[in-house]
C-alpha cells in the first residue's frame, strides 16, 4: 500500500513539475512575445535603453543612413547601452507629428525638414528664403556656425533639444504637366509644397497654385493627379521614385532646406553628461557623413532621372534671374515674422562666409 502510495506521489510530483517547467515556458514565451525586449550581452544592465527615431524618407535616403550611422557611433560608445531603433517612411508621423511627440516626451528623436516646424520657432523660417545660401559650402559655414548654434538653442525652450542640421538640400521642380523654363510656365501648375506659410508666398508670387501637404501624402496625390507637381531635392526625387509619377524637373534651387535632428528635451535631460556629449559628438560625425552621401549620389542621379524618361531642365543664369526676381518680395513680406535684426545678422554671415 505504501509502496503504490509512494509512486502515485512521485508520479503527481513529476507531473506538477512538468507542468510548472511548461506553463513557465510559455509565459516566459508568451511574455517574450507580448513584450519583445532586445537585449545585448555587454549593457551594464542586461538591456539597452531604446531611442526611437522617426524618419520621413524611405531607407534608402541620405537620411536613413546619416541617422544609422548616428546610432551605430553611439552603440560602440556607449557599450550598447544604448539601442537607436529607425522607424521611416515617417511610420510613426510625420515631421511635425512627430516632432510634438518629442516634445511631449512620447518620442525620442526625429530629423525633420525645418520648413513644417516654423511655427513652433519663427526663427527657422530663415531656411525658406528663397536663393538664401549660395552655396553647400556656405550652407554648412551658417549651419554649423554661430547662427545654427543660436536656432539649436533657442528650440529648448520648446521641449526640444536641436542637436545639429543634416542636409535635405536644394529644392527642384517637378511636375506632370509640362517643361517648367520660367515663372510664366508655372501658370494654373498646383504645386504641393510643405505646410509652411513662405513657401506657399513664394510659389504664388513665382505664379503657380501652391497647396500645402505632408510628404508622406505626395507621391500618392501625384498618382492620382491632385496635384500636379512637387519641389524636393534631387536625392529625394530619385529615391522616393518621384519619376514614376512625373515627367518633367526644372533645376530652380529655390530654396535650401536643411534637416534638423531633434532629441525630446525629457530624453536629452534622463542622459548623463557624458552620455550626451557622446550623443552630440555622433551627430557632429554622423552629419559629415550624410551630407556627403547625398551629394557623392546627386550627378548620377540627374542621368538616371533622364535615363528614366524624365526631361530635367538645366535653366540658363537668365532664366533663373526670372526665378529669384519672382521671389524677391518673399524677404519683404516675412522679415517681421523671421526678425530683422536675425535676417540682417545671417546675410551678413553669410556674405563673409561666401568670401
Ligand atoms: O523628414 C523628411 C521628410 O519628411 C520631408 O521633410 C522631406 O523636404 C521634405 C518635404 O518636402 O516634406
Amino acid at each position: 500500500m505504501f509502496k503504490k502510495a509512494k509512486k502515485l506521489v512521485s508520479v503527481v510530483v513529476t507531473g506538477m513539475m512538468l507542468a510548472t517547467l511548461t506553463t513557465g515556458c510559455l509565459s516566459s514565451t508568451s511574455s517574450s512575445s507580448a513584450t519583445p525586449t532586445k537585449t545585448t550581452p555587454t549593457a551594464a544592465s542586461g538591456s539597452a535603453k531604446v531611442i526611437k527615431v522617426s524618419i520621413g524618407l524611405n531607407e534608402q535616403s541620405p537620411l536613413y543612413a546619416g541617422m544609422k550611422k548616428f546610432g551605430d557611433i553611439v552603440k560602440e560608445k556607449t557599450s550598447n547601452r544604448y539601442e537607436v531603433q529607425l522607424y521611416p517612411n515617417a511610420q510613426l508621423g510625420d515631421d511635425l507629428k512627430a516632432t510634438e511627440a518629442l516634445r511631449m516626451g512620447t518620442l525620442e528623436m526625429t530629423p525633420p525638414s525645418t520648413s513644417p516646424l516654423t511655427g513652433i520657432d519663427p526663427k527657422l523660417m530663415i531656411f525658406d528664403l528663397p536663393f538664401l545660401f549660395p552655396n553647400k559650402q556656405v550652407a554648412d559655414k551658417v549651419l554649423d556656425g554661430p547662427i545654427g548654434q543660436d536656432i539649436l538653442d533657442g528650440l529648448t525652450s520648446k521641449g526640444l533639444k536641436g542637436l545639429g542640421f543634416m542636409e535635405n538640400g536644394y529644392r527642384q521642380l517637378t511636375n506632370s504637366v509640362r517643361e517648367v523654363k520660367s515663372p510664366a510656365d508655372l501658370k494654373g501648375l498646383k504645386i504641393r509644397t510643405m505646410e509652411n506659410p513662405m513657401h506657399l508666398a513664394a510659389w504664388k508670387a513665382m505664379g503657380a497654385n501652391p497647396t500645402p501637404m505632408p510628404f508622406s501624402e505626395v507621391f500618392t496625390a501625384m498618382q492620382q493627379k491632385t496635384i500636379d507637381g512637387q519641389e524636393n531635392p534631387i536625392t529625394t526625387i530619385y529615391l522616393q521614385k518621384f519619376q514614376e509619377v512625373q515627367k518633367y524637373t526644372t533645376l530652380t534651387g529655390h530654396i535650401y532646406t536643411p534637416f534638423i535632428v531633434l532629441m525630446s528635451k525629457k530624453t536629452w535631460d534622463s542622459l548623463s553628461a557624458d552620455d550626451q556629449k557622446i550623443f552630440l559628438n555622433a551627430v557632429n560625425e554622423a552629419k559629415v557623413f550624410q551630407r556627403q552621401t547625398g551629394r557623392d549620389a546627386e550627378a548620377g542621379q540627374i542621368k538616371k532621372l533622364r535615363e528614366a524618361g524624365m526631361t530635367v531642365t538645366e535653366l540658363t543664369p537668365d532664366q533663373l534671374k526670372a526665378f529669384q526676381d519672382a521671389t524677391k518680395s518673399v524677404y519683404d513680406q516675412f522679415a517681421d515674422k523671421i526678425g530683422k535684426d536675425f535676417l540682417a545678422k545671417v546675410q551678413t554671415e553669410i556674405a563673409k562666409d561666401s568670401k
